[in-house]
């Protein structure tokens, strides 16, 4: 079975649903039997950027090695779905020019900063409140809002299904030859 291969780039602050979308697609782009790889801060930052912290230098840093790696699944073939909170707009077009632009589908993934902080899956935000870590992005770090994005989904008033479904939409015709 074979498809043209491309990187699907999720941005977002932590907890707008960036991961769950991710993995949505993925479970869909299945049943069309197509090869997928989901890299997300839980299988790059514990590998190949254990090095990296989240200073602006080191973001920028793991948003390259990313790209790389996502040029090197493309090449073989899968289409890869990468979620990264992934802040700085100039880093993001980065991703752009190393992978190509016509195989880079950047997805805004849109919730206000009171409801992820509402959400807080992980507690970070309240440890980013108390001061126990630096550097959150939305509380003490930067998150450039993507201006013009090939798709913005908005965690707050659309479901989980409906966004899926319209990202599936949106990449299937890149699917063909
Ligand atoms: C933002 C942080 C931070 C800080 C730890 N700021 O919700 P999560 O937990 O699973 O996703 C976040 C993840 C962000 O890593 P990325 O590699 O995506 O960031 S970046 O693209 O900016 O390099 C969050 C957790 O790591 N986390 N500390 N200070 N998110």
């Amino acid at each position: 079975n074979k498809h043209n291969s491309f990187l699907v780039w999720f941005t977002g602050l932590s907890g707008s649903g960036k991961s769950t979308i991710a993995n949505g697609v993925e479970q869909e782009l299945y049943k069309k039997g197509v090869k997928t790889y989901i890299l997300d801060g839980d299988n790059i930052r514990n590998g190949i950027n254990s090095d990296l912290s989240f200073s602006p230098e080191d973001r920028t840093q793991n948003i390259r090695r990313i790209a790389e790696v996502s040029n090197l699944m493309i090449d073989a073939g899968i289409v890869v779905l990468a979620a990264f909170v992934s802040p700085y707009k100039k880093d993001r077009d980065n991703i752009r020019s190393v992978v190509k632009d016509v195989n880079f589908v950047e997805v805004y993934v849109n919730a206000s900063i009171e409801e992820c902080e509402k959400r807080d899956v992980k507690g970070l935000y309240k440890k980013a409140r108390r001061g126990e870590i630096k550097n959150m992005t939305g509380i003490s770090a930067p998150y450039d809002a993507p201006e013009n994005p090939d798709i913005e989904v908005q965690t707050e008033d659309e479901s989980i299904e409906k966004i899926v479904q319209k990202i599936v939409q949106y990449i299937t015709p890149k699917l063909l030859n």
